[in-house]
């Protein structure tokens, strides 16, 4: 199921048969007030996807060149599309769960498995998160360049893909 802050903010006071108190109603509160930011930012990642995943990904060869190197995991045009094609994957999900304010989407569509499948592939999840984070870092920069000046709510979908794909703490 798609959830959103609010959505999942009542299912779990729902579950303890509570009235919504004022924490929840704060943060209720703040979701509704970064509504228009967050949908700022849902756009600029609409209209870039395609130039984000290219020069995400072209910064990650950069700094780990061994990747594209001959026997290297995005060795190969199909192994090279796959891991441009991840990356995509997680920018848009991401997304998602930008606009939703809430990290669900994450670990029911993309995180579900995916660190079996990537070990059984033999795809290493290190340089992966790095990817990732490389992107959160690209979106930041973008939105401070778009005028807004807090971007600190861009981190939790992306961190959130970080730390649950891998163990290291972000
Ligand atoms: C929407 C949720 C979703 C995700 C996240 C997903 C990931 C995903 N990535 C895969 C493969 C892959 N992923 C990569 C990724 C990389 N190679 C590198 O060098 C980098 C470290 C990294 C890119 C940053 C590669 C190379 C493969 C192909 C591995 C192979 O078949 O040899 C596969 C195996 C099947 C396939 O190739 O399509 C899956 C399922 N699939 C999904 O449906």
């Amino acid at each position: 199921m798609l959830l959103d802050a609010v959505t999942s903010l009542i299912k779990n006071y729902d579950l303890s048969g509570q009235y919504l108190d004022r924490q929840a109603l704060d943060s209720i509160k703040s979701y509704y007030q970064s509504g228009t930011t967050r949908i700022k930012v849902a756009n600029i990642i609409n209209a870039n996807a395609a130039d984000l995943v290219k020069k995400s990904s072209q910064q990650l060869f950069e700094e780990l060149p061994e990747l594209i190197a001959a026997g290297g995991y995005a060795y190969t045009t199909r192994r090279y599309s796959a891991c441009l094609r991840d990356m995509d994957y997680y920018l848009r999900y991401a997304s998602y769960a930008l606009v939703a304010g809430d990290n669900t989407v994450l670990d029911e569509r993309v995180l579900q498995g995916l660190r079996e499948t990537y070990n059984s592939l033999g795809v290493p999840v290190g340089p992966t998160v790095r990817g990732i984070l490389i992107m959160k870092e690209m979106i930041k920069e973008m939105i401070l360049d778009a005028g807004m000046s807090d971007t600190g709510f861009v981190d939790s979908p992306f961190d959130h893909l970080a730390r649950e794909f891998s163990d290291i703490s972000v």
